[in-house]
């Protein structure tokens, strides 16, 4: 498939305090394997991967396969590059935001990244997919009830992730592609997506981006 083959390009981005595993679960989703080796991501990274979308074809349409280029963004969850990483934010189309599941202070900082989210996003309410991450581990200090609630109470899916086993880290990216490609088939006018995530050849591209309606979260 040549660069242009694709009917949508698709930026996430993924969010969490340091060391939860963002850089692992990305690296296990787009290379299906796991680095046991620390490196510390600075300031932001990106990896790209190709899928296929396929809708439901609810209301008798038809199915329609869509070839979907991700990429997906690598953040540092260290304070210090907040400001770079903000800026970020505008671009991406949705979010996964992870914690450890066996240190409850990253669980607590959900809040705060979702606070950064409301604040940066392209609109107040992105989708969004919540990460309990290193589910391969024993001593979890995070029920999945009270992560399953919390997440229902921000209206997230929840998953527990191992990027180490690779437990559930398809599903996650899946079920936040999944959300985006919803929000975009429901939306008639457009107007709402950020700039760059139709291809080029599709008319609708032409979508400006300083619209002041794009806050709005596309819920046309
Ligand atoms: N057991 C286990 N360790 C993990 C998992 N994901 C990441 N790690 C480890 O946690 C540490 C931090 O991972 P990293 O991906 O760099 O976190 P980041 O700072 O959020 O990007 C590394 O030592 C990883 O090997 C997981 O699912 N299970
Ligand atoms: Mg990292």
């Amino acid at each position: 498939m040549s660069d242009l083959e694709y009917d949508y390009l698709i930026k996430l981005l993924v969010l969490g305090d340091s060391g939860v595993g963002k850089s692992s679960l990305l690296c296990q989703y787009t290379e299906g394997r796991f680095h046991d080796k620390y490196i510390t991501t600075v300031g932001i990274d990106f990896r790209e991967k190709r899928v296929t979308y396929t809708n439901e074809g609810a209301d008798g349409t038809a199915k329609q396969t869509k070839r979907v280029h991700l990429q997906l963004w690598d953040t540092a969850g260290q304070e210090r590059f907040r400001s770079l990483t903000t800026a970020f934010f505008r671009d991406a189309m949705g979010f996964l935001v992870i914690f450890d599941l066996t240190s409850e202070q990253t669980f607590l900082n959900v809040r705060n990244w979702l606070n950064q989210l409301q604040m940066h996003a392209y609109c107040e309410s992105p989708d969004i997919v919540l990460c309990g991450n290193k589910s391969d581990l024993s001593e979890h200090n995070i029920t999945q009830k009270q992560a399953k609630e919390f997440a229902e109470k921000h209206g997230m899916p929840y998953f527990e992730t191992s990027a180490r086993t690779g437990n559930n880290v398809v599903p996650a990216v899946e079920t936040l592609l999944g959300l985006i490609m919803k929000r975009m088939e429901r939306c008639i006018d457009k107007s709402w997506i950020p700039q760059g995530v139709l291809n080029k050849k599709d008319k609708l591209q032409e979508v400006d981006e300083a619209d002041s309606e794009k806050k709005k979260c596309g819920t046309c």
